[in-house]
């Protein structure tokens, strides 16, 4: 995959999975035409995988993508219970484009094919599949989290959704929370039963629904600081802060991510800690996405309001607290940036696993590492508990955090970065999907023993 600067970790570690094993990719291809799911097939074909692609017509995008999938399904499985908007029209919109893609992919499918389907906005796939007669192992990732009953038992027709997530034989979640949470939703809403090791039971149905927290490829990351690119954006902002700490954050622009949270706690860091003042800088590294929805552009408005806010305030002469950069980089560049400061503030207020907080571990220099300060509403807490760990909704607990690591000695960085690097290498994007791909085959064997 070409390195656009948009491709991000989860992107990247698909390809390599696909890469390595061979085989057919199939999904949206981010347009809208006129014959949508009804168009022809747009092929491409690499070394060892074929790209299978189709449109949507705009009313499928506003219903399915823009409506359900991001208006519906992200706040809630996101806790966002007060954002979510309920519409029937969503709803069917959602259930006709998974219709649609289960039809065009199937003829394409060979009996001895797995078939890994990602992420919310294909939770009903398999179900149609299934009664388009498709026996072959069907595996589901969720990358973002999944939410306890209490709250998903608020969607309208959660029961239905999550029943026909049943038709996967496995499903993965990101940490053992999410996964204990699709169980017990289950178990009790839907008087399932649960089993060893992950498997839940409802009416002749087994699936085998568990934690592959995704990785990175730590190991790749770990030299993107020493490359060209990187080396001469260093130099920029070695030049820039001269001398001075810089704590870094990067995230998709998302109510999720905590960002004017962020802000406010990077204020509160210059109230009570006022040493730092002159001297730590944040540089806020934020692309916009999902543009066309208001609550989007609200939390750009609002974090351009803080900013200028906190810049007013605080700045002097030759220094200014928070610098906002609305744009991506290549992810060599970011790497170069992640080295280039003492810490990094990972807070959302809920994410899947959050691949920023491995990135930055994964381009330190080991004999001075930065500090990361994590939240402990990302997936990535679970396996992380080296870094800082705070809730983001309380900013003197972020701004005491963040205090704690700038002024962290050297052989506590050390110690901490050791053990969260080894880690990471050891749980990379490959054990990742190969873990996933296993127990998915796994699932062919018992059943052709059971035949
Ligand atoms: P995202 O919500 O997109 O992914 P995240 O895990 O942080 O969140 O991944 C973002 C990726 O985009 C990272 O690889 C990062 O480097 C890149 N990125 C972000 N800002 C960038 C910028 N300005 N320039 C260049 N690259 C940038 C969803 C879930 C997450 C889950 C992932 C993977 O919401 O919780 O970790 O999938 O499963």
């Amino acid at each position: 995959m070409k390195d656009t600067g948009k491709a991000g970790g989860l992107a990247v570690a698909l390809v390599d999975a696909l890469t390595s094993s061979g085989g057919l990719w199939f999904g949206w291809s981010g347009k809208v035409s006129e014959e949508g799911t009804f168009g022809p097939f747009q092929q491409q074909k690499t070394k060892s995988v074929q790209l299978v692609q189709i449109d949507m017509t705009q009313a499928d995008h506003d219903s399915f993508y823009a409506g359900y999938a991001n208006r519906t399904l992200w706040p809630i499985l996101h806790y966002r219970l007060d954002l979510a908007v309920f519409d029937r029209q969503f709803e069917s919109g959602y259930r006709h484009v998974n219709e649609r893609f289960a039809t065009r992919l199937q003829p394409l499918l060979q009996p001895d094919d797995h078939i890994w389907v990602h992420d919310y906005h294909f939770m009903p796939l398999a179900a149609t599949l299934r009664e388009m007669g498709v026996t072959a192992p069907i595996g589901f990732f969720l990358h973002i989290p999944f939410p306890s009953p209490e709250i998903l038992a608020a969607l309208p027709n959660a029961g239905a959704l999550v029943r026909s997530m049943l038709a996967y034989d496995v499903i993965g979640f990101q940490t053992s929370r999410d996964a204990a949470n699709f169980r017990r939703f289950v178990v009790d809403e839907l008087g399932g039963s649960e089993g060893e090791g992950g498997l839940v039971r409802l009416q002749g149905r087994q699936v085998l629904a568990r934690a592959y927290p995704i990785g990175i490829d730590a190991e790749a990351f770990s030299k993107f600081p020493m490359t060209p690119e990187a080396v001469r954006n260093s130099a920029r902002i070695a030049k820039r802060l001269a001398g001075r700490q810089q704590v870094v954050g990067v995230d998709r622009i998302d109510y999720t991510k905590g960002l004017p949270e962020r802000f406010r706690a990077f204020a509160r860091l210059l109230e009570d800690y006022p040493e730092n003042r002159g001297q730590v800088s944040l540089m806020q590294i934020a692309p916009p996405s999902r543009a066309e929805l208001d609550a989007y552009i609200d939390i750009r408005r609002e974090l351009e309001g803080l900013t200028g806010h906190v810049n007013s305030r605080f700045s002097e002469l030759d220094w200014t607290p928070i610098h906002f950069i609305a744009k991506a980089f290549p992810r060599k560049v970011l790497a170069g940036i992640y080295r280039s400061s003492r810490a990094c503030l990972v807070t959302p207020l809920r994410d899947g696993m959050n691949l920023v907080a491995k990135e930055y571990i994964a381009a330190q220099r080991a004999e001075d590492p930065g500090v990361l300060v994590l939240s402990r509403f990302a997936g990535a807490a679970e396996g992380m508990p080296e870094a800082v760990i705070v809730n983001p909704h309380s900013d003197e607990e972020v701004a005491r955090g963040l205090q704690r690591a700038l002024t962290m000695p050297l052989e506590e960085r050390r110690d901490r970065w050791q053990v969260m690097f080894d880690r990471l290498c050891r749980e990379d994007a490959h054990s990742w999907s190969s873990s996933f791909v296993a127990d998915l085959e796994g699932t062919r064997r018992e059943a052709s023993k059971a035949a």
